[in-house]
């Protein structure tokens, strides 16, 4: 028995939607985010990390979204219709690199953007705008140019592949998709600069998958 364990607003999204894409039975477990934005304790008793995603499958608490898709390819995919099969060399590099571009360079900047956000919401009255001239400063030295080089990157490879990992959909692309809508959060991303990632986040949202895992789970919105 699967049993996921999410969190409104989170990257569990993609553990959710996936399961909906390889219409497997699982039971859900849903948690909403704390006042301070953070999990319920209680989600350290099922892993120690007390992060979601949490997949639970007969007893073992599995986590990182990476692994947990991975693991769920490996177990219900074995036809390969979310993951470039071994010997197709250029999709399945396009697959694992994007799978950990994700993880690794990618949503960094945008944690440390949220972290920002949050440091100025709580700043008392009196110092918020010095914690908004911080905010500031380290937004324009240290993050904006990452997410703006990162964003440019996935836009690059969008203008000649249809999707993340070549001409199919994959599991990168759900991995990717808390990427792109995180940095389409706020402001937004610029229409014509970043058309093709624009486009292949629609592309996303129109799949049935994907709208019955928002049914079930919600919008994730950051
Ligand atoms: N690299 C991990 C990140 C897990 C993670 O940080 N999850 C966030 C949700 S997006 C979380 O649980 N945050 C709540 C908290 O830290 O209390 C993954 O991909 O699963």
């Amino acid at each position: 028995m699967l049993n996921l364990h999410h969190l409104n607003n989170s990257r569990s999204f993609r553990i959710l939607w996936l399961l909906e894409e390889l219409e497997l039975d699982y039971k859900l477990t849903s948690y909403e985010r704390t006042k301070s934005y953070l999990a319920p304790e209680s989600l350290k008793k099922v892993h120690p990390l007390g992060h979601t995603p949490v997949l639970e499958v007969d007893g073992r608490a599995l986590a990182e979204s990476g692994f947990i898709i991975e693991y769920l390819l490996r177990h219900y995919d074995t036809d390969h219709q979310f993951k470039p099969a071994d010997d197709n060399e250029t999709a399945w590099e396009n697959y694992t690199f994007w799978m950990h571009f994700a993880e690794a360079s990618a949503m960094p900047p945008l944690v440390m953007r949220l972290v920002f956000s949050k440091v100025v919401e709580r700043s008392p009255m009196l110092i918020k705008p010095i914690s908004k001239g911080i905010r500031k400063q380290v937004e324009d030295g240290m993050i904006d140019n990452n997410i703006m080089n990162n964003l440019n990157l996935m836009e690059h490879h969008l203008q000649d592949n249809h999707w993340f990992a070549g001409e199919t959909f994959s599991a990168a692309d759900i991995q990717m998709y808390i990427v792109v809508a995180a940095s389409n959060a706020r402001a937004g991303m610029d229409r014509v600069r970043f058309a093709n990632l624009l486009n292949w986040l629609k592309r996303c949202q129109e799949r049935p998958a994907f709208k019955r895992a928002e049914e079930k789970g919600g919008t994730p919105k950051f």
